[in-house]
């Protein structure tokens, strides 16, 4: 057993102490008067670990290696990975993946969902990550996604592989209908996503409008397969980019229908502001889905990082507060309120995205999950940006480290 003192939890003024015994919350109080080794947090802001809701993992630092992405749009990104990607051995795939995750973790996350490429004869990517899934459970829970990246239809046989890579151990159904060649197929791939999460009981997670053109609207009949379907919570709209142009009078009524159905959105902030507005002169567009008018609505949004060094996007580290600050910048979500509960968006709501919350939280009975962050309120973590102190899982640190000290010509500044 051990004792966490000095914890400062979310919305709480007192501090409080968690019991832990086996890696599970035993009790959570203001004083647990049980005698076991104690860790003082010091009252630095302890949260549920961030959850990075949209990686590629099979992509991470590959931004080098075919050629440069000139244009700097979604599409010559696709084309850039196509000519790369039957070059890549698993091994290569797994040590990539490896050092993606290793990034991630230092930067306090503990859930990953990673989207796969299996529009692959040869399922180099897959194979590569089924493996690494098992061998870091004991550090992040990582779903995939069967992410047919070429298409369902625009690449020969893809929707078999993303029947085949579900039948391998994929745990959600990828699509990417703005992609096909015809809004016909783009629409056939959105019906067989759905059909393939039903017949095999699956998550849904679907690359979907990431573009500016008002005229793609497969989250519509996205939304509505999965309303009719009753599975709603569990499927997820990614990048969403062309809600973001759509006017008002289509958006409030199809926003109407999300609420009904209960779908998530994960937008990636730094991924879509870079990759959009591209043929747009100015004014320029910001790619952003309507992150903003989803949480005053109560609709589940969350932030995630996307890329890592890859044809798409040349930065990207796994710092979610990086991410969450271009988020709540590009949204315009500022206000009390919102900084308060601005970290929802790279915690708990990725984690409702990722149908975690009955291991996700900091609750008694859950696993002891989380990071400690170097601020002692809610506006002082999001207004510094600050680091995280310490990751914990299963009650054992991850990692743990020293906050920044600052010496000398600072001394003048002292108040
Ligand atoms: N693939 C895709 O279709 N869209 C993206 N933003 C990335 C990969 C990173
Ligand atoms: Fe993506």
């Amino acid at each position: 057993m051990k004792k966490y003192v000095n914890v400062r939890l979310k919305g709480d003024k007192d501090l409080k102490q968690i019991l832990v015994e086996d890696g599970v919350i035993k009790e959570i109080a203001a004083e647990i008067p049980v005698k076991c080794e104690t860790i003082d947090l010091e009252g630095n802001l302890t949260v549920p670990p961030y959850v990075d809701p949209h990686l590629h993992l099979d992509y991470v630092f590959t931004a080098n290696i075919g050629g440069q992405n000139g244009s700097g749009t979604l599409f010559e990104g696709i084309q850039r990975w196509s000519e790369f990607k039957e070059k890549q051995t698993v091994e290569e795939v797994k040590e990539r993946a490896y050092a993606g995750i290793r990034k991630e973790m230092l930067h306090g996350v503990q859930c990953i969902r990673t989207h796969v490429d299996v529009t692959d004869p040869k399922q180099t990517s897959l194979k590569a990550l089924l493996e690494v899934k098992e061998s870091v459970k004991d550090y992040v829970d990582l779903q995939i996604v069967a992410f047919p990246q070429e298409g369902m239809y625009a690449y020969k046989g893809g929707d078999e592989f993303v029947e085949e890579a579900l039948k391998m151990g994929a745990d959600c159904v990828g699509a990417i209908p703005h992609y096909e060649l015809a809004r016909e197929f783009g629409e056939k791939s959105i019906h067989k996503t759905v059909e393939l999460a039903v017949k095999y009981d699956k998550l849904i997670d679907v690359h979907c409008d990431e573009t500016d053109d008002v005229q793609s609207r497969f989250l519509e009949l996205l939304n509505a397969l999965v309303l009719m379907e009753g599975i709603g919570s569990k499927t997820a709209a990614s990048h969403t980019c062309s809600f973001g142009s759509a006017d008002n009078s289509y958006a409030f009524r199809m926003m109407k229908l999300f609420m009904r159905s209960g779908i998530n959105f994960i937008s990636c902030p730094t991924e879509n502001i870079y990759l959009q507005g591209r043929q747009d002169s100015y004014p320029k567009r910001r790619g952003l889905t309507r992150v903003k008018e989803f949480n005053d609505l109560g609709i589940n949004v969350c932030f995630a990082q996307d890329s890592m060094s890859d044809p798409w996007y040349p930065l990207g580290n796994g710092n979610m507060m990086n991410i969450l600050d271009h988020g709540i910048h590009i949204a315009q979500m500022m206000s009390p309120e919102e900084i308060e509960n601005a970290l929802d968006l790279v915690t708990v709501n990725g984690a409702k995205t990722m149908n975690l919350s009955e291991s996700y939280g900091i609750e008694e009975g859950k696993p002891a999950n989380f990071i400690v962050i170097d601020a002692k309120n809610e506006f002082d973590a999001v207004c510094e940006r600050a680091d995280v102190l310490a990751s914990i899982r299963n009650g054992e640190y991850l990692f743990k480290k020293e906050p920044a000290k600052f010496t000398h010509a600072v001394d003048l500044l002292k108040a």
